[in-house]
């Protein structure tokens, strides 16, 4: 396994950081990026070492300049298809590469035999350069959609539940189990309880359990033994009865220092401290902080009703043409949450959705997301059109990162290229 063949390589790592006197860490503000961020800071500061960190929502060619200039910095979850022009640099990371495997100083998933996209994430990689920190790595895989555990990952789930870093449980694995109210939970389970919630208040009264505690409504996690057996009993029937028993209920994961939620809904207050800017506060929860996790649920909702605004402002300002719908967020939609809002949008729309956002700076970002045309390959045919422009992007989606002033040529770029492949596509 990787120990043996890569062992060397993960040492001359290390060394190199111990041999650090002011190391600064560079990240990706996701989850993935937060866990792999924290796992190296602890690493650093049991050599007695302050790391600086940045948090960074993406590396481009607006930013580069400022980041390669900085020495002794470690660069998480970013910087693969950048490496050349880093500088001074480490990286660790698991994003597809576009470049050559001869960069001694680039540490990347696919370069090491193991698969970077399903099976290990960059907080994964660096639990096991760094060996130390599993179970925080494996949630940087929830946060990158690599749960159920596989390949690498599952073999880093097997050494976290050996020294008691995660906890194997049987539960309900749906959201919504910690602090939000049963009817709620009950919504994301059952069809009918989402179309009406009152059904599922009167299913929980009917059992004699309580759903509230003062004012406030009471989550599945505050139910006493008693209670969760009996609540328990009566969703399992529901299920059973519908076909869906394993959908529901099954292998639920907690970490060792936070054993009344699941690690799942932990990836998402993580992953909100991000989007809201206080990713130092998503480092120390996944570190275990007590303290940081209830201010991290204040993050997280104060995240949940941004994003619920900004959705309801998108909606209302779709504008619909020939060729797409555009949505100018501009100083209305946060450039972290536009790739979100525009994929719930795009859940019952056949047309492409374009959007637009800014971040104050005079750079914007513009999100595509599509179901009839391949978005990475337009995106890759207008950047080789135009070398000034930013972007990448996947099947279904993808984004530009540009300067204002070129949004209109962008724009009729777009218009053009999504005519054309729809046209061809006939
Ligand atoms: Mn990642």
């Amino acid at each position: 396994m990787w120990q043996s063949e890569y062992t060397e390589r993960f040492q001359r790592f290390r060394e190199i950081l111990k041999s650090f006197k002011s190391p600064v860490i560079v990240h990706h503000y996701d989850t993935d990026g937060i866990s792999s961020a924290a796992i190296m800071k602890q690493y650093l500061t049991e050599l007695g070492k302050e790391p600086e960190i940045i948090t960074l929502r993406g590396l481009n060619r607006f930013n580069i300049d400022e980041i390669r200039e900085i020495p002794e910095k470690i660069v998480l979850d970013l910087g693969t298809n950048s490496i050349e022009e880093l500088g001074e640099a480490l990286v660790i990371d698991h994003h597809d590469p576009r470049i050559e495997n001869k960069y001694n100083n680039l540490l990347n998933a696919f370069f090491i035999g193991l698969d970077g996209d399903k099976g290990i994430s960059s907080s994964g990689l660096t639990s096991i350069v760094l060996n130390r920190g599993e179970g925080i790595g494996l949630l940087g895989a929830i946060g990158d959609r690599q749960y159920p555990f596989r390949s690498t990952n599952a073999e880093l789930l097997e050494s976290a539940m050996r020294y008691g870093d995660v906890i194997k449980t049987t539960d309900l694995k749906v959201y919504g189990k910690y602090r939000r109210p049963m009817f709620v939970m009950l919504g994301y389970m059952f069809r009918d309880f989402a179309v009406d919630y009152r059904q599922a208040i009167r299913f929980i009264s009917k059992l004699g359990i309580k759903q509230k505690r003062g004012e406030e409504w009471r989550d599945y996690m505050s139910l006493t033994h008693q209670e969760r057996f009996i609540f328990l009993r009566a969703v399992l029937e529901k299920a059973s009865k519908l076909g869906m028993l394993d959908d529901i209920y099954g292998d639920v994961y907690v970490l060792r220092s936070f054993r009344e939620i699941d690690m799942n809904e932990l990836t998402s207050i993580v992953n909100a401290t991000g989007r809201e800017g206080k990713a130092r506060v998503g480092m120390e929860i996944v570190l275990g902080k007590r303290d940081s996790l209830r201010e991290g649920l204040g993050i997280w909702k104060k995240y949940q009703r941004n994003l619920r605004d900004a959705i309801r402002y998108a909606e209302e300002n779709m504008e619909y043409d020939r060729d797409i719908i555009y949505i100018d967020g501009r100083g209305k939609i946060d450039p972290s949450i536009l790739g979100v809002v525009l994929s719930i949008l795009s859940e019952g729309e056949t047309k492409t959705i374009v959007g637009v956002s800014d971040d104050q700076t005079g750079i914007l970002k513009v999100s595509i997301r599509s179901r009839t045309v391949n978005v990475g390959q337009i995106i890759n045919e207008i950047i080789s059109n135009n070398r000034d422009w930013e972007g990448g992007g996947h099947e279904g989606a993808g984004g530009f990162t540009i300067l204002e002033d070129d949004l209109d040529r962008l724009m009729l770029s777009i218009r053009e290229m999504i005519r054309r492949a729809e046209h061809q596509s006939f």
